[in-house]
């Protein structure tokens, strides 16, 4: 597939590049570094997504450059790339303004849900991070990958690996990230910029939020709601949802953590998942049309925050009961 996606960038001049609503570090850094790696090989390229770069990516090289609007769009560009983004329909405000039957569309991703939406795909879920993919093209490609493209795919791992803990992190990926160091990349200023550039209300905002965990099940099903009173109350709109799952999942004893989050608009609501070895992440959020990867994944939810509470945490709770560990 490398070669294949390879020979079609050199076949065409001009990209538009993008990736999944809300761009975390994986999504954000998969762009990124192929965009700088689109302009090493002398095209024209251009990144956007709904939501542009978050405020937390914003030390990525070329972050300042992400456009975030669909009034963004640049026209004359021959082709779409997409980067972890397991459906057309996840670029939202972007995909919703492109008239996908005109277009040619590069899927690539690791989630194992992926459906395959492209002209062209590559998905495959043995990679930990997206990133690592867009690595392969960086190395068959022949372009010398400078310190921009390797601080990018580093993010895209050190955020999609949980800093090299999940159960994803393999030997490819410290493989990867020694490269990825070889190019320049400073390991203690990108965990600055990720992990210790926090506002004091963002240290409120997770207390309220740790304060309103909940156990049900004996302590295997730990969740926790962000409503839009809490978001109104502490005034702090919350970005990556990533850390305070990961907290409601280090309980010990938590099999599945759930998260759920209010959005903008109304009857809608956001849930994610992190599940134990076992128990299908993707098997459960796939009954609102969702997916991910095993062990963490996301759908959206369509009723009310009372609602998604009790028909998650119902059908959640039969996978841990049906789980027989
Ligand atoms: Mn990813």
């Amino acid at each position: 597939m490398v070669r294949k996606v390879l020979a079609f960038v050199r076949k065409h001049d001009h990209f538009l590049v993008s990736g999944h609503v809300r761009s975390d570090g994986d999504a954000l850094g998969s762009q990124l570094a192929f965009h700088h790696l689109l302009r090493k090989l002398g095209k024209k390229s251009h990144v956007v997504c709904d939501h542009g770069a978050l405020p937390d990516y914003r030390f990525l090289p070329g972050s300042d450059r992400v456009g975030s609007e669909p009034g963004h769009l640049k026209k004359g560009y021959s082709a779409v790339f997409t980067f972890d983004s397991g459906s057309w329909e996840r670029l939202e405000r972007i995909s919703a303004a492109l008239p996908r039957k005109d277009l040619t569309v590069v899927n690539i991703d690791h989630h194992a849900s992926n459906e395959r939406f492209g002209d062209l795909n590559w998905v495959d879920p043995a990679f930990s991070a997206c990133g690592e993919m867009v690595w392969e093209l960086v190395k068959a490609s022949g372009v010398k990958p400078d310190r921009a493209i390797a601080t990018c795919v580093y993010t895209t791992i050190v955020t999609d690996t949980g800093r090299f803990s999940f159960s994803n992190t393999t030997t490819e990926t410290h493989l990867n990230a020694a490269e990825l160091l070889a190019c320049g990349v400073k390991p203690g200023e990108i965990h600055e910029a990720l992990y210790r550039q926090k506002t004091p209300g963002q240290l409120r905002f997770l207390a309220e939020v740790l304060g309103r965990i909940r156990l049900e099940k004996e302590g295997r099903l730990g969740w926790i709601a962000i409503s839009k009173d809490l978001v109104e109350k502490t005034g702090f709109p919350p970005g990556d949802t990533q850390e305070y799952i990961d907290q409601v999942k280090s309980i010990k004893g938590v099999r599945v953590a759930v998260l759920f989050r209010e959005t903008d608009e109304p009857g809608k609501i956001k849930v994610s998942w992190r599940t134990d070895p076992g128990i299908d992440g993707i098997a459960i959020a796939s009954a609102w049309g969702g997916g991910g990867h095993p062990r963490a994944s996301g759908a959206t939810f369509r009723g009310t925050l009372a609602d998604a509470q009790r028909e998650v945490l119902e059908r959640t709770g039969t996978f841990i009961d049906q789980d027989s560990r």
